[in-house]
């Protein structure tokens, strides 16, 4: 190799810790040089990314370099911190989190690179080591797979690669875009600075062991030609190799899987949804959710890509009898459809991580038969292929009619809501019940295995509490007849029978109620209302089938749901 020659050009200094003499004789072009150097490592590490993206394509593109550290960061943080991120980006945290990640790696890359213009031995072992903090990363993934560090430790190779390269390659009397140069073109392995005396071996490693120094005019020019070659082969390989990642990841997606799935006929139909659960307001978001607005909440980076071909879902644990089912097993069960709302825990008053589907899917409790429930469990242990896990309590859990749902809307699941199956259980918030992606379900106890927001400090039993949200009217309102409307539920209370409004902090007023065809469902609500000129306090409460009001004790999402009255401000002109 050629390569070992641009240290002796670029400067003798590794470690000694005084900075190169030329670097203080040419002050005028330093913050240039400073900056191209900067720029340098960013695009090796960029192109370490990109290779290391690329070998995640073939293996399981969600331990991609970025990604795997994003999906460990996400899962890490204390439940402060989380709490924190939740509720200040909302759904979307986790982009959040991956800007963070690819920050700190152009920040880390620029660093390198700078550092690597006067010690470039440093500036490589740093490309390796942010490898192996990807690998790490990937380690400590859910999901045991022997291949998991492997795309970090080739990101970190490649990028450490390509620093050493583009190092080369700026470097004069090296390269292909050599300026001035004693050195014979292609002169290789111990090619001498020149005017130096020093003696490199081929093979020798050691960047601080000190020759003479370089005419400062060697040490600070920079070969352009070189680095505008160095700078585009780079590009070119870099963004070939992502582009490819790109290409292999969409075909090896669900997408094919899920577009080929055909969703049986449903042993039980439902009657299509009257028009009278729609409240018969302008404005108001229609009773089902359409699957591309539903709400989407998981810790996935990367969405899984599971086919219905290759899932299979274990039946394990405190069972008598263990047994997996393939998705053809699941197709031959009888299917039904149910309406239901399901809701996140972490959805603040007022907020819109709620959202009502026709699902189809086949019964749970059914298979819990077969599979033989042992006396001791307590909860049942479901588990994502990414390795999310899930508590349910088994207390109370027929009632509820839980089921393993594989269409959604009329339509097979959307992969980023769990194709092929994932779990609904009515009344319960979704991060104790909705398991997308689901795997296994085994029969278990808390004791024995906490999962993944029992460990952060959520609660275990988290049925979804009786809540109101106002959503009408919106934007700015003229003086004049207009209505209020909006959504309450009560999966685990029997419904809804009574939704009141009070205007101004008055009296307490009766809304009307749209119909709710089960009490597993939401329900519309809606006041006509004279709205006056001013600024209007608007509140909100509902009343479950049991006759329980909601509390306006104000109580924040962790640990088990937020509580308290809706309030919304209004301004008539
Ligand atoms: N595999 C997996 N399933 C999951 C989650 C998750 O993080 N991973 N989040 C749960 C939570 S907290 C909620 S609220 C629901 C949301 O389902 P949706 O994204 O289809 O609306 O999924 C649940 N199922
Ligand atoms: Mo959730």
């Amino acid at each position: 190799m050629s390569g070992a020659t641009y240290r002796d050009r670029v400067s003798p200094t590794e470690g000694a810790g005084a900075p190169p003499v030329a670097v203080a004789e040419r002050p005028s072009s330093s913050t240039g040089v400073t900056i191209l150097y900067g720029v340098l490592g960013v695009l090796a590490a960029a192109f370490g990314v990109a290779i290391g993206t690329l070998v995640a394509a073939f293996i399981d593109p969600a331990y991609a370099p970025i990604e795997v550290v994003a999906s460990t960061a996400i899962d890490l943080p204390p439940q402060q911190v989380k709490e924190w991120a939740t509720s200040t980006f909302g759904t979307a945290s986790k982009s959040v989190v991956v800007g963070v990640v690819v920050v700190a790696v152009v920040v880390t890359a620029a660093w390198a690179g700078i550092t690597a213009r006067t010690r470039p031995r440093f500036g490589i072992q740093v490309m390796i080591v942010a490898g192996l903090v990807g690998a790490v990363a990937a380690l400590l993934r859910p999901v045991d797979f022997f291949l998991a560090p492997l795309p970090s430790i080739v990101a970190g190779a490649a990028a450490a690669v390509a620093l050493w390269w583009l190092l080369r390659m700026a470097t004069p009397a090296e390269g292909v875009g050599a300026v001035a140069s004693t050195s014979a073109p292609g002169d290789s392995g111990g090619a001498m600075p020149a005017g130096g005396s020093r003696q490199v071996s081929p093979g020798n490693q050691d960047l601080s062991e000190s020759g003479s120094l370089d005419s400062s005019t060697e040490v600070q020019s920079i070969s352009r030609r070189g680095v505008l070659l160095g700078i585009g082969g780079v590009v070119v390989v870099g963004g070939a190799a992502l582009g490819s990642a790109r290409w292999l990841t969409t075909r090896a997606s669900a997408v094919a899987s899920r577009v080929a799935a055909v969703l049986p006929k449903p042993a039980e139909t439902l009657a299509p949804l009257p028009a009278s659960v729609q409240a018969p307001v302008p404005g108001m978001a229609p009773f089902i959710t359409p699957n591309a607005d539903f709400y989407r909440i998981d810790t996935a980076v990367i969405v899984p890509q599971v086919t219905a071909e290759e899932w299979t879902l274990s039946f394990d644990g405190m069972v008598r009898r263990p047994f997996t089912l393939t998705y053809a097993d699941l197709l031959d069960m009888p299917m039904v459809e149910r309406d239901v709302t399901i809701m996140c825990v972490s959805n603040p008053i007022g907020g819109d991580l709620i959202g009502t589907a026709r699902w189809l899917g086949t019964p749970l409790l059914p298979l819990l038969e077969r599979a033989g429930i042992e006396p001791g469990a307590d909860q049942l242990f479901s588990t994502s292929v990414d390795g999310w896990t899930c508590s349910t309590p088994l207390d109370g859990l027929a009632e509820r009619e839980p089921l393993l749902a594989i269409g959604m809307n009329g339509e097979p699941l959307p992969i980023q809501h769990g194709f092929p199956v994932r779990m609904i259980i009515p009344g319960l918030y979704g991060f104790i019940s909705a398991t997308k992606w689901v795997t296994r379900i085994s029969a278990s106890t808390y004791a024995q295995d906490p999962a993944y927001w029992t460990v952060r400090g959520w609660a275990t039993d988290a049925p979804v509490l009786t809540g109101s949200r106002i959503d009408l009217p919106q934007g700015s309102l003229t003086v004049g007849q207009t209505a209020i409307g909006g959504v309450a539920w009560a999966m685990d209370g029997d419904g809804i029978s009574r939704v009141e409004v009070s205007i101004d902090d008055g009296p307490w007023q009766d809304a009307q109620l749209a119909d709710q065809p089960t009490p597993r469902t939401w329900r519309q609500w809606w006041l006509e209302w004279e709205a006056t000129p001013g600024r209007h306090t608007i509140a909100v409460r509902a009343t479950n089938g049991l006759g329980e009001t909601q509390t306006s004790e104000v109580r924040d999402v962790v640990p088990s749901g937020a509580t308290g009255y809706d309030v919304g401000v209004v301004e008539v002109a």
